[in-house]
């Protein structure tokens, strides 16, 4: 039933605009006039709007900014990254089930996309807020036939994706704070946590996650992070599609990744840089073992973060926490 109903909403959003006759929508689909009526009813229940105009069919006037595959497909410009999306209403996280799907063989592109997450998770274990609908939670499984050494570098084309994203839907200039977070105005607006999945043969599967918040209010974060987390709605003043925002977040991330793949670092390290708050200033590093503080001098074609502490010594970082 609920293919029929979204064949249905994606004839009529295909149909730019114009009205389809309720005769003609029952003879493609080669069903009853009142089946067609039904399923007109049903679309309305999950918030499309559409009109009915007299004589001369149903029209689509707006359609719901759900994450539901058949609203994120439509318009998507991309050939490989989306094509394949799961949806669930709700999740513990979307990398558990992005993990268990790469297992079972999903090809790479495949996304995974969640209104809510129970369990949303961050590096270390840590917590990821996943407020019900108000932002994007996602996991996306990609197959690069490239070295595990080149894994971390994903998280750096992934946050370049987010922030060209970001500037492209919203007036808003997000910047990157190694290595992982992207921030507006200081505060977090997204995290990216990407997972490998490697055996002797090499990488079989990485599975990026972001979570993007979108149209929060403070007062949908939990209260411990209320003063470090921001949403593109608290930056910019406005509600932001959702859908556009993963339609085009899709489209940079399969230019970048394969930008990446058959070209290496070097013109997104210059992108990554110049979105950068960290490069050319002072920081504290603090690393499972130690905290080192000095000058973020650059990353490294590896992605390593380059630190230079006062004794004059150069440090690759590989992970740790930035304070500034
Ligand atoms: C991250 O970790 O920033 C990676 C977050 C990845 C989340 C996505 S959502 C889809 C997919 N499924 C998952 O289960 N995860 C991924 P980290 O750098 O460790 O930052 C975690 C810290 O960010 C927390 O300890 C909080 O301080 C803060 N935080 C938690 N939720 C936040 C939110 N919604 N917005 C901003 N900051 C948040």
């Amino acid at each position: 039933n609920i293919t029929v109903t979204h064949k249905l909403a994606k004839r009529l959003i295909e149909s730019n605009g114009e009205a389809v006759s309720g005769q003609q929508l029952a003879e493609e689909f080669g069903i009853s006039r009142t089946a067609i009526w039904k399923h007109i009813k049903e679309l309305e229940e999950k918030g499309y709007a559409i009109e009915s105009v007299k004589k001369k069919g149903y029209r689509i006037v707006s359609i719901p900014d759900t994450l539901e595959p058949l609203a994120i497909q439509t318009g998507l410009k991309t050939k490989h990254i989306g094509q394949n999306i799961e949806y669930v209403e709700s999740c513990s996280s979307t990398q558990i089930i992005a993990h268990k799907l790469a297992q079972e063989g999903a090809p790479g592109g495949t996304v995974v996309l969640t209104e809510t997450q129970t369990a949303g998770r961050g590096r270390m274990a840590r917590k990821w807020d996943s407020a019900a609908g108000k932002g994007v939670w996602m996991s996306v499984i990609l197959r690069p036939d490239v070295v595990p050494q080149k894994a971390p570098q994903f998280t750096l084309v992934t946050a370049v994706a987010v922030v060209r994203a970001i500037e492209e839907v919203t007036k808003l200039q997000p910047k990157i704070k190694w290595p992982n977070d992207i921030l507006l105005n200081g505060k977090k607006c997204t995290g990216i946590l990407t997972e490998l999945q490697s055996d002797a043969d090499g990488i079989q599967a990485l599975i990026i996650g972001i979570g993007l918040n979108i149209n929060q209010e403070k007062t949908d974060f939990d209260p411990e992070i209320q003063a470090i987390a921001t949403s593109l709605k608290m930056e910019s003043g406005d509600t932001v599609s959702r859908q556009k925002l993963v339609q085009s977040l899709l489209y940079y991330l399969e230019i970048y990744t394969q930008m990446y793949i058959e070209e290496g670092f070097g013109l997104l390290k210059v992108m990554w840089e110049s979105y950068s708050t960290t490069i050319g200033h002072p920081i504290r590093a603090r690393m499972t073992n130690q905290t080192l503080e000095g000058i973020a001098e650059g990353i490294t074609e590896d992605g390593v973060l380059q630190l230079r502490t006062a004794d004059g010594k150069l440090h690759g970082i590989y992970s740790a926490d930035i304070e500034m």
